[in-house]
């Protein structure tokens, strides 16, 4: 069975735009299609005192169930040096599996779709580039919709080519 899924990329340490580049690669490799977005220069949310990140969404279309591409993407972030010190704190790669076809998961260890995303203007700005008509399972709203309920997309800045 082949499966959509939407991923996010993070990177505020080192060479961002490498990082994110080195993952698209390694998604590219695993899967039988990867589309990127552009990377977007993004204010760090959370933690605020930390550098900005660059963040971009990619879409897979993947033979491999959620927990295979869970521990995937979590050896790719390893492979490119991911030290899991502070949450939520500087990272030199991450990627976090946002949507999985219509998949509703909710267990310690993942949950799909991602709890956060459809707050975070940086996952709906790349996500809504690449794929504006997707609907988020348990919102029952495409992600379009979700990115204008945010108030302002504040905090998303120049976007560059991936
Ligand atoms: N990731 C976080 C916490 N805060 N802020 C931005 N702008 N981009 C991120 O990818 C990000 C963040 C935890 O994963
Ligand atoms: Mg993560
Ligand atoms: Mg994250």
């Amino acid at each position: 069975m082949r499966h959509d899924a939407y991923l996010g990329l993070g990177s505020n340490m080192g060479d961002r735009l490498g990082y994110l580049r080195a993952a698209v690669r390694e998604l590219a490799a695993i899967s039988e299609k990867a589309t990127a977005s552009s990377a977007y220069e993004t204010e760090p949310v959370g933690i605020t005192d930390q550098p900005l990140f660059l963040n971009a969404v990619c879409h897979i279309v993947t033979r491999l169930d959620p927990w295979e591409l869970l521990d995937t993407v979590r050896g790719i972030e390893a492979k490119y040096g991911r030290q899991r010190t502070v949450v939520g704190g500087p990272r030199t790669l991450d990627i976090d599996i946002l949507l999985y076809d219509g998949l509703v998961m909710e267990t310690p260890e993942l949950t799909i779709p991602h709890p956060r995303m459809h707050q975070r203007a940086f996952v709906l700005v790349p996500l809504v580039e690449i794929a504006p008509d997707v609907v988020h399972p348990e919102l029952k709203a495409t992600v379009s919709a979700l990115l204008a309920k945010l108030r302002e997309p504040r905090g998303v800045g120049v976007r560059q080519p991936l």
